[in-house]
């Protein structure tokens, strides 16, 4: 297979770190990583397994050379810098949620719809983390049975915040009286401690009472399902858990099922585990996830007062599978097509 250049834009933050060791581990095929972030750290030396790399500034000349880049720093760097990229002649896989509504932009998770990877003009989009654990478990149930519709609650990691997330929570658990300065939003005027607590906000508040996170899985669900009217509703929380995210999800099927044929289904599917024994209290919980790249599902059960409904607890790192891991997998894909 031909070896490519990659650069790695954020790659001091949490999701680009954990880009930048998948590529390694994973052994992609790559020549060389640049590793590119904010002037701050231009200079750094970033150690990754066996790897060192010294980090640059990203700007439109640090994509010369590259063959493929991965956006993963906020999207107003990618609003400045991707376009940039592609006219340099890199391939963009951009983590943020830039470009994920732009008609002439796939979003794509490879278990779900990776027919839409052939369609790209120079950027692909990676889903929002909660919607990729999502949609990996429910994507075989809309093959098999069909959505009729989804109601979607989430326990999210305070690593989603990225390493400043992560932070926090370990200065509050080690100091009650820490006040708090990133969690719900850093650039709001409020902020409520995380630890021995939850936070019903994730991300600012849209006019209709929804969050922007909350909007996130609703319209990236419909899009990369090719259903721009499946009914969803969505509550986003942020729990005191470093990472994986975890999402009670009630649908009601197109069809009737068991819950046997649904675990036969979830269980060959690509990149799930049904972790589902409650007679051995065995179900999925983010603490013993960490690092995992599937999608674990458990607590399935059926609606006893609607047929067609039925229960999931699902659990994903959402660092890993939400974030680098689907990012890593569209461009391992994109090399061997
Ligand atoms: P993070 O830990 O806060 O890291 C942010 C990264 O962006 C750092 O490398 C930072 O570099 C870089 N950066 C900030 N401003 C920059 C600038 N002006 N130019 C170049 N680089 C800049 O955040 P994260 O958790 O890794 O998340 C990064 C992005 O990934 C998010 O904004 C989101 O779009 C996406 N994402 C995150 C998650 C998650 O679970 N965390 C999941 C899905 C998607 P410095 O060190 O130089 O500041
Ligand atoms: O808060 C979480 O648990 C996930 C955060 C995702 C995130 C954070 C900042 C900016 C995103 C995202 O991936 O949707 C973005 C963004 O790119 O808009």
């Amino acid at each position: 297979m031909k070896k490519v250049k990659v650069a790695v834009v954020g790659a001091t933050g949490a999701v680009g770190e954990e880009i930048i060791d998948l590529l390694i581990t994973r052994r992609f095929p790559f020549l060389e990583i640049v590793a590119l972030a904010s002037k701050r750290s231009a200079g750094k030396i970033l150690r990754i397994k066996e790897h060192e790399f010294t980090v640059k500034e990203a700007t439109p000349d640090a994509f010369e050379g590259i063959d493929i880049a991965f956006f993963c720093a906020g999207g107003s760097v990618s609003k400045a810098l991707a376009h940039e990229a592609v006219k340099k002649g890199a391939l963009v896989i951009d983590n943020t949620s830039a470009f994920r509504m732009e008609p002439d932009v796939p979003l794509v998770v490879p278990e779900v719809n990776p027919e839409d990877l052939k369609w790209h003009q120079g950027i692909i989009a990676n889903p929002n983390c909660s919607t990729i654990i999502m949609l990996v478990a429910l994507a075989p149930l809309e093959k098999h049975f069909g959505l009729e519709r989804i109601i979607v609650s989430t326990y999210q990691a305070v690593s989603g915040a990225g390493v400043k997330g992560i932070e926090e929570l370990k200065n509050e658990v080690n100091n009650l009286d820490y006040t708090p300065k990133v969690l719900p939003v850093a650039s709001l005027p409020k902020h409520y401690p995380i630890a021995y607590n939850l936070i019903p906000q994730i991300d600012v508040f849209d006019a209709d009472g929804y969050t922007k996170e909350e909007w996130k899985m609703v319209k990236e669900t419909q899009k990369m399902l090719h259903r721009p009217n499946l009914g969803i509703t969505a509550t986003t929380v942020r729990v005191p858990v470093k990472r994986c995210h975890s999402e009670s999800i009630y649908v009601e099927l197109q069809k009737d099922f068991t819950i046997e044929h649904i675990k036969e289904v979830l269980a060959s599917a690509p990149g799930v585990i049904v972790m589902d024994e409650p007679e051995n209290q065995i179900y999925p919980m983010p603490l013993e996830l960490e690092k995992k790249d599937e999608v674990f599902v458990g607590r399935l059960r059926g609606d006893l007062y609607c047929k067609r409904g039925v229960n999931l607890w699902v659990v994903g790192d959402q660092i890993r599978k939400g974030a680098a891991l689907n990012a890593v997998q569209i461009g391992e894909r994109l090399l061997s097509d």
